[in-house]
């Protein structure tokens, strides 16, 4: 059932990825041979967005987390970082694809990154607290 629904997915990012290089590509390809030299590379850098990136703020303290079972999204490939303010120890465990584990340690500020490269439902949880923080849909 999962492998199904990332298929589907896979092949619309595809299938999307193509319409759009190919609409692009179209008033360019009518005179072949000529060489344009108004062109410029420099142009395409301009329209790139800064990359997004998902900041979960964590806290851990009395044997508490918060927040918990948080509903969240975040795109293929994007930077997810998970910053903890903890008075204990604590595994940080990502079920992603590939998965990531994080040890977190007695201190404020502590800065997780990771991303996500399949598509799907990506739980984050505390192992020592068997607290589930977020679940995020990677798309
Ligand atoms: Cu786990």
């Amino acid at each position: 059932m999962k492998a199904q629904l990332f298929a589907i997915a896979a092949v619309t990012l595809l299938s999307a990825g193509c319409s759009g290089a190919d609409s692009a590509d179209a008033p360019t390809s009518s005179s072949p041979g000529t060489v344009n030299p108004s062109a410029e590379p420099s142009a395409m850098t301009d329209a790139q967005p800064p990359p997004e990136q998902l900041v979960i703020d964590v806290t851990i303290k009395g044997g508490k987390v918060t927040p918990t079972n948080d509903q969240l999204q975040a795109g293929v490939g994007e930077p997810i970082v998970v910053r903890v303010d903890s008075d204990a120890t604590d595994e940080l465990h990502v079920h992603s694809t590939p998965e990531h584990s994080f040890d977190v340690g007695i201190g404020p500020a502590q800065s997780f990154q990771f991303t996500v490269s399949v598509p799907g439902r990506v739980d984050v949880e505390l192992h020592e607290l068997h607290a589930t923080i977020a679940t995020i849909q990677v798309r």
